[in-house]
């Protein structure tokens, strides 16, 4: 068999992809009519493509290359530990070294009461596990009708049955049958677009209190949980007004619900603290985590459960695991990435350094024209874009056009800033520096510039009556 090399011409390449792989929340037709870029290699927050282009990554992939591309450490180490255990799986009766160290390390970063680990192969994965751990934890408590898990609205929890269902993606519900049944929806703390005429404070209390309307509608008796990201991550980085956590958290003591914090995104560091829980000041019973678990080097998730839950869990069987729970070499290469997050003081260069810097840079481009409000936490940021600031209006294009060209002209200036409808996000890799943060400024401001201009020239500054 052929081997298919990088030094294939890009339109072959692209010719291959198109006839045989199919895209995740892609138009495959479209993108087959546009040939997809081909990422050829990476180091630090840069990627390489097939047409010689250096990209500046400020999603650090989806989210997850938390300590930059090109450590040859963790390559080190995931030839160690091929040549010594390649897999051998964690069911009947059987552990191996790197799930063992790996779920002790975890442990130890997480929150006190949080230290068992239940190890999967993705944030979907674990979000399923999430899903069936609670409704069995409280099945074997006696109390088998806590079925009902309450979610947000455009949350995003995975891509799986379970965890589709979990999320608030209403694109996501349309195909497939989701969401599965006992699984409900409230909304999301996006002052922005959905606050209206109340102040963020007062809409960030009504949001949490839907919640408790929620569970009083139900019963709680019904509700096993209510799942969130500290931040909404692929909702747009909404980041909910600063009273909307504390009732959350006072809801779910008062009713006995539990509280999954879906960590997938703010977990290891990417909010200036080991864990957005701590940022966001909450106690949560479990935590998904995945992506910055491995800075996604190898793909590796799970659920930190609290000692209350794996009590229960433990004393019988959870008939529930995966093929790759725990795999030797992707615990070897996360307790790698942990290592190094450790003892280089990334999450001190984030807090001291990066996250200023981002910060500063960021709301910096609020005074651009097409920009309504910016928000940033730690390394998150997402702006909003608007045809009029002080009325928060939307465009009268439809919803993603403006974001679309924004984004469009990012990759074009090779820097990768991604578009939830109107909002612009970045979420870079933490170890970028001042000097790479003024880079990615200057070309987000260009990009911005020039989608400004070609909106102008196709009359799309129009705001929607
Ligand atoms: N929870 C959260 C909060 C996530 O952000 C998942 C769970 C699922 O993880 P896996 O490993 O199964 O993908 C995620 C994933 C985007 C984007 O475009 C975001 C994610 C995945 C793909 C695309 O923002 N987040």
């Amino acid at each position: 068999m052929p081997a298919i090399t990088n030094h294939l011409p890009t339109a072959e390449l692209q010719a291959l992809d198109a006839a045989h792989h199919m895209h995740p929340f892609t138009t495959n037709d479209e993108l087959a009519a546009q040939g997809a870029r081909i990422i050829t290699r990476a180091n630090g927050v840069y990627l390489h493509d097939s047409e010689g282009n250096e990209i500046l990554d400020g999603m650090a992939g989806l989210w997850c290359v938390n300590i930059g591309y090109g450590r040859e450490e963790l390559a080190e180490v995931a030839a160690r530990q091929m040549k010594e255990l390649p897999y051998y799986n964690t069911f009947f009766m059987t552990t191996h070294v790197p799930a063992i160290a790996l779920a002790k390390e975890i442990a130890s970063l997480a929150p006190a009461h949080l230290n068992h680990v239940f190890f999967a192969g993705s944030g979907s994965e674990a979000n399923d596990t999430n899903l069936r751990m609670v409704r069995t934890y409280w099945a074997m408590k006696g109390k088998p009708s806590k079925t009902v898990v309450i979610s947000r609205k455009n949350a995003y929890h995975g891509s799986s049955v379970g965890s589709g269902s979990l999320g608030g993606m209403s694109p996501m519900h349309a195909q497939g049958g989701l969401p599965i049944p006992d699984i409900t929806h409230i909304n999301q703390p996006h002052w922005w677009a959905e606050g209206g005429d109340a102040t963020p404070n007062d809409f960030g209390l009504a949001c949490a209190q839907e919640l408790e309307a929620t569970i009083l509608a139900m019963g709680e008796d019904r509700v096993a949980a209510f799942i969130a990201e500290p931040i909404q991550g692929a909702g747009g980085v909404i980041i909910p007004p600063e009273t909307y956590w504390p009732e959350v958290q006072r809801i779910c003591d008062k009713y006995e619900i539990l509280l999954i914090a879906d960590e997938v995104i703010c977990g290891f560091g990417r909010t200036g603290n080991w864990f957005g829980s701590e940022t966001v000041n909450i106690r949560p019973d479990i935590m998904t985590i995945a992506k910055g678990l491995s800075s996604g080097y190898q793909p590796i998730g799970g659920s930190i459960v609290s000692d209350e839950i794996a009590t229960v869990i433990n004393s019988g069987e959870f008939n529930h695991g995966y093929t790759y729970s725990g795999h030797p070499v992707a615990a070897a290469v996360a307790l790698e990435n942990l290592r190094i997050l450790q003892e280089e003081n990334v999450l001190d260069h984030v807090r001291d350094v990066a996250a200023p810097a981002l910060a500063e840079m960021w709301n910096g481009l609020g005074d651009h024209p097409l920009v309504g409000e910016t928000k940033i936490i730690g390394m998150m940021g997402s702006l909003a874009l608007t045809p009029k600031k002080e009325t928060r209006a939307k465009f009268a294009a439809d919803a993603g056009t403006a974001g679309y060209m924004c984004r469009e002209r990012s990759f074009a200036n090779n820097l990768i800033m991604r578009h939830v409808y109107d909002r612009l996000i970045i979420s870079p890799p933490l170890v970028i520096t001042p000097e790479e943060i003024k880079l990615m400024g200057q070309r987000a401001r260009l990009a911005l510039d020039e989608a400004y201009v070609q909106m102008k020239d196709l009359d799309l500054l129009k705001e929607a009556s």
